[in-house]
């Protein structure tokens, strides 16, 4: 099982968004949810005269900074961008030069594009003619902009061609590669970047090397295992290349097959053991069959350092364990931020009680289950000159948790993460003071590296990377162009940068490859020795001689290549963004008009899901009239027990609630403090106070997401075990929050539902 909340990594930093002089917000809300980073927003308004863009359903807190919002009805971002892209079109407002020499597929934007006229956004998105034209105006020319996105692009059934569209509209005007540009993910938890870059995911290995073969006998080798022996922890050698289960749906790995449930395909069994670190499992939609799936396993481990609060939702009365685990002050390592900086995290407190670090749990299990020497194999092991894993001499046992980051800096070499040894990292933390905040560029002992080594760090004296795909610096100093990993040409166009775009200094003019043992000859224009020849991996991602990186960095290139980005993803099935309404839309017009995908998807993630079909088979908006968005506070986190455990911040929220317009509320006697019932499709219901505002529209309502401990009106905090329940507990966002997942990365559409409400 894996966490699939969110993707995509920050092309720049926090810091450098001051240097930006204008930022659009696509579906975030950073002055609650990352407040210490909008802080770096606020100073590029005061510095830079930045104008502020956002684009939410809600008038949020970060709106009420901003200089222009569009309040944009939910899971209708794709036809606001392509709106947004027609003006800059229409207007010749695109930079030809950046598109011509490092884009691919731009022309079929343009098209689809064309349809999008403002006046047809506006019917679309509800936000008027008049201000899409003026954001797009101020958008267009305030460069360098920064495009931000969060939640409210990612969480939707379309969540992918939301976070493929961003990009587009950031390449249609150059923006890429820029300070005070790019891309900039506003990641969720603590160190989530360096979770996914870990391989906390259900499609694939540490690094994201791919789940096949090739992918498996580098980590056996790198990890001094036998290939085989991997092998056979599966059930068959087939299951090894399969996708997981995804964290969304792992219920159904529990029902699947039963009447009325989606079919599964695991290996002709149904799963019958939940073994959770740091998840809270209320955050999940569908949370009725969450408990029934609860309710049917044989067996249930939470390892977390509250009582999680799964274990009071279900109805099984035995072999539930809770494990208390410590928290991350007791405990050290690094971790990995928003912008792919690493840093060092030093213990505070020895563990507590009798709780654990996860990873000495983590071992326990591993020693109990009969792999703890092939888990911790690697951290003995060092790469050679001549490209083999062989033992480091004299070495008996591991330390944790330097020889674990350097066994990452060893075999990660996708996103170049070879420069990141313990002791570079620590360094750099306790040289914090050293580093400018904006440029993150070094000073003192620090000079010529970047604050954290932000990834992609090829080397151990490499400087790290601040801003991806910049090619006005040497790839020394963190350059470097697109990167090459489609292929060399699609449709008879290449896929190689043009002739003109050359990253500073290289060697290499214009666009090639990425670099392989094949090629490296011909494209670096050099002769290797014998030696070289016989060490060197097949292609950078597996060179255990680190030879071709080293040949790569001699003649000032990145190993990845110098491509093209394209906007035509011809493996998905829209191979260019498209607008869907979402599988539940308040519009039944917009859902025929724009029908979510024809066919369901078999096998995703190991479970059959539905789009088209579901979408198509009731004019759902009728029943359910209203926008169900939901979100985040600031006082809580997530599943939020947290902070419900927490005296203080549990009196700033003591009440699940849902912010209502009055003019909605009124039309169902809803009264503000009064309670209220938010019925789903699914047939659940939750009961909550009904709180009036005005940041939301009267056809949409909003609920936080951090609270649990009551289902469907039921008050179940009796189960807490004496003296462990939180001081607030309430209704999860997540029973009635909509079925709908993602096309490819399987996210629910948690930001794209309806309801219907009714006074309690
Ligand atoms: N205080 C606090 N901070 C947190 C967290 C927390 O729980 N509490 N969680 C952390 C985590 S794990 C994450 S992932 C991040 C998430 O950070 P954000 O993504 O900022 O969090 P959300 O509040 O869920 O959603 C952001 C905004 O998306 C809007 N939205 C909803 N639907 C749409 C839509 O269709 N289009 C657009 N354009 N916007 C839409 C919502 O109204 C909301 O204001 O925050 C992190 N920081
Ligand atoms: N409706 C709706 N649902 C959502 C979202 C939404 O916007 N709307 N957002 C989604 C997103 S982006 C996310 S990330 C999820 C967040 O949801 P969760 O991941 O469930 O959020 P947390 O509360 O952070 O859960 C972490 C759990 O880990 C425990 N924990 C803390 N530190 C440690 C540790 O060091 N070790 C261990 N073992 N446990 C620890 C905490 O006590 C808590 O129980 O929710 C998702 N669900
Ligand atoms: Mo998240």
């Amino acid at each position: 099982m894996a966490n699939t909340w969110g993707y995509g990594a920050m092309t720049n930093s926090l810091g450098d968004i001051q240097n930006a002089k204008a930022i659009i917000i696509f579906g975030a809300n950073p002055a609650v949810n990352h407040p210490v980073g909008f802080q770096h927003f606020l100073k590029a308004k005061e510095r830079n005269n930045a104008q502020l863009i956002v684009i939410d359903p809600r008038y949020t807190k970060t709106a009420a900074k901003a200089d222009l919002f569009a309040q944009v009805r939910p899971g209708t971002d794709v036809p606001f961008m392509y709106g947004m892209l027609h003006l800059i079109f229409k207007n010749g407002w695109e930079d030809k030069e950046f598109i011509d020499g490092r884009v691919y597929g731009m022309d079929e934007i343009r098209k689809e594009a064309a349809k999008w006229t403002p006046e047809l956004v506006a019917e679309v998105t509800g936000v008027s003619q008049e201000k899409l034209i003026q954001i797009t105006t101020v958008y267009s020319k305030n460069r360098p902009g920064t495009l931000i996105w969060a939640m409210g692009l990612t969480q939707h059934s379309v969540g992918t061609s939301n976070t493929r569209l961003a990009p587009i509209v950031q390449l249609s005007l150059g923006n890429m590669g820029q300070e005070g540009g790019g891309t900039n993910i506003l990641r969720g938890h603590d160190n989530v970047q360096g979770a996914t870059d870990m391989g906390c995911l259900a499609d694939n290995l540490p690094g994201y090397y791919g789940l096949a073969e090739g992918a498996w006998k580098y980590f056996a080798k790198s990890w001094g295992v036998d290939y085989e022996w991997l092998q056979k922890r599966f059930k068959s050698p087939e299951w090894m290349t399969k996708k997981g289960f995804s964290l969304a749906r792992w219920y159904a790995g529990v029902l699947g097959g039963k009447p009325g449930e989606d079919a599964i395909h695991n290996a002709g069994t149904n799963l019958k053991a939940l073994v959770v670190f740091g998840n809270g499992i209320t955050s999940i939609s569908q949370q009725a069959k969450v408990k029934e799936a609860l309710d049917n396993l044989e067996m249930i481990v939470l390892a977390d350092p509250f009582v999680n609060e799964a274990a009071i939702l279900t109805d099984k009365q035995d072999d539930i364990f809770l494990l208390p685990a410590a928290t991350q002050f007791e405990t050290s390592g690094s971790v990995t931020a928003t912008n792919r900086s690493a840093q060092w995290r030093y213990q505070v407190v020895e563990p507590l009680y009798e709780s654990k670090p996860d990873q000495e749990i983590m071992f326990m299990m591993a020693k109990k289950l009969g792999f703890y020497n092939e888990y911790t194999k690697g951290m003995l092991l060092e790469e050679t000159k001549d490209g083999k894993i062989a033992p480091i001499a004299g070495k008996k046992d591991f330390t944790w948790p330097e020889d674990a980051t350097n066994e990452i800096a060893r075999i990660i070499k996708t996103i170049g993460l070879t420069g990141w040894r313990a002791d570079r990292i620590k360094k750099h933390t306790d040289n914090w003071h050293m580093f400018d905040q904006v440029s993150l560029r070094g000073f003192g002992p620090m000079k010529g590296e970047y604050y954290g080594l932000p990834w992609p760090c090829w080397t151990t004296t490499h400087s790290g990377s601040p801003i991806l795909y910049n090619v006005d610096r040497p790839v020394s100093e963190g350059g470097m162009g697109f990167r090459n990993r489609f292929g060399m040409e699609h449709n008879g166009v290449s896929q190689m940068a043009s002739q003109k775009v050359s990253v500073k200094g290289s060697k290499v003019k214009g666009g090639h490859p990425e670099i392989t043992k094949e090629n490296i000859e011909k494209v670096l224009g050099i002769t290797l020795t014998e030696a070289e020849k016989a060490a060197m991996g097949a292609n950078w991602k597996v060179d255990n001689s680190n030879l071709i990186v080293k040949k790569c960095m001699e003649a000032g290139i990145a190993p990845y290549g110098n491509a093209r980005a394209r906007t035509i993803v011809w493996q998905f099935p829209d191979q260019i963004p498209i607008h869907r309404e979402p599988l539940h839309s308040p519009r039944p017009d917009m859902a025929k008009r724009y029908p979510s995908f024809e066919k369901d998807k078999p096998n995703h993630y190991r479970v059959d899901t539905k789009y088209g079909t579901l979408q198509q088979s009731k004019e759902w908006g009728k029943e359910f009239p209203v926008n169900l968005v939901t979100g985040r506070l600031v006082n809580m986190n997530g599943a939020g027990m947290e902070n419900r455990a927490s005296k203080y911040l549990a009196a700033l929220t003591p009440e699940m609630f849902c912010d209502i317009h009055p003019d909605l509320a009124n039309e169902y006697g809803i009264r503000d403090g009064g309670m209220m019932w938010i019925h789903s499709p699914e047939g659940t219901k939750i009961k909550v106070k009904a709180k009036f505002s005005f940041s939301v529209s009267p056809d949409r309502i909003f609920i936080p997401f951090h609270f649990a401990g009551f289902f469907q009106g039921e008050d179940r905090t009796g189960n807490f075990p004496e003296g462990t329940a939180p001081y607030a507990s309430g209704e999860s966002a997540c029973t009635v929050t909509n079925y709908g997942y993602d096309i490819i990365t399987q996210i629910p559409e948690t930001k794209g539902g309806i309801c219907r409400i009714e006074k309690a």
